[in-house]
């Protein structure tokens, strides 16, 4: 009735945003991303009968404000009459912050709890089961370069290209390690309901997913960088036209921005993506990351930087 599960953060390169059905969670879009090695999330689910009411601890603490998220996504998995659980949390990258933890937490709870309850699932009822709970967490089950796709009444996801196959690395600067203003799910809506790019998002979204497919599959770095950086840029777009408006930047991480514009005039293979939260993820090859990593460093307003390679799938550590 015990089981620990490991998930790692993913990265979008082609962006999810919007919600197609908010009751049942499926995007408005596909999506495709990048499994993070050395960030994680591994997530204990102890179900105990005595227990009055589920709890959760994230690095210790307790942790309320997201229990609910979580116990939710337990008992879509397990079944609402399932005994009281026990939640323990390790989570070694900032929360809520714009860097996919809840991804991770919630690829990493559907693995345990199914552990727990002696559960076993077929892979697309995994992402489905992760997809609620948060869109992103249904990439987090897999590694390496993970598409999403967006199905007439469910998702699936597949790895199109294995972590070993085409080692890139991710250099995170972070700016802002406090939780942000406004979440994504709300930021998501905010968005559909009423920024004018929205439809063209949503229209244009197929051709952007073909083009980092081929890039991908051909490990055509190039081309993978200009559709990533014009994707995030057009997701960043449709927030700001919103109304209120939605911006998750601030001057650092328009300072990183242009740090890595000046690294790319000077030759070095590396491009950026922004998430809802204010950090900047720099995408670069292997050999470059010492470089990228010292120059996001020394940018004011940066307070720690972070690297990783591309990691595996999410996977139970033990059961009991
Ligand atoms: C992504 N983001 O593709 C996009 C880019 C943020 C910016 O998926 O509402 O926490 O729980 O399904 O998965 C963040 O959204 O949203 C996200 P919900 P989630 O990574």
């Amino acid at each position: 009735m015990r089981a620990t599960a490991i998930a790692q953060p993913n990265i979008a390169l082609i962006k999810y945003w919007g919600k197609r059905d908010l009751q049942r969670n499926l995007p408005a879009v596909g999506s495709i991303s990048i499994t993070l090695r050395d960030l994680s999330t591994t997530m204990s689910v102890e179900f105990d009968d005595p227990l009055p009411a589920d709890s959760l601890t994230i690095n210790d603490i307790d942790a309320q404000q997201m229990l609910p998220r979580i116990s939710a996504c337990i008992d879509r998995v397990i079944g609402q009459t399932r005994p009281r659980a026990r939640i323990n949390s390790r989570c070694n990258f900032p929360v809520a912050a714009g860097l996919a933890s809840s991804a991770s937490a919630f690829a990493a709870a559907t693995l345990a709890a199914a552990a727990a309850a002696g559960k076993s699932f077929e892979q697309a009822e995994l992402a489905n089961l992760a997809g609620r709970a948060s869109g992103s967490a249904a990439r987090s089950l897999l590694g390496g370069f993970v598409e999403l796709e967006n199905r007439e009444n469910d998702i699936s996801v597949e790895t199109i290209c294995a972590a070993d196959d085409w080692p890139l690395t991710v250099v995170v600067a972070i700016t802002e390690s406090g939780p942000k203003a406004v979440g994504s799910t709300e930021a998501m809506e905010i968005s559909r309901k009423t920024s004018p790019f929205y439809s063209a998002w949503v229209e244009r979204q197929a051709h952007d997913l073909g083009v980092a497919r081929q890039a991908v599959l051909q490990r055509d770095f190039e081309q993978l960088a200009a559709i990533a950086e014009h994707n995030c840029l057009k997701m960043h777009s449709i927030m700001w036209a919103s109304r209120p408006p939605v911006v998750y930047w601030n001057s650092a991480t328009m300072r990183c921005l242009q740090a890595v514009r000046k690294l790319q005039r000077e030759g070095t293979a590396v491009f950026f993506t922004i998430d809802a939260g204010p950090q900047l993820k720099a995408v670069c090859l292997p050999g470059e990351a010492e470089r990228v990593s010292a120059t996001l460093g020394a940018i004011e307003g940066v307070s720690e930087v972070m690297m990783s390679a591309l990691g595996g799938a999410a996977r139970v550590l033990d059961a009991s």
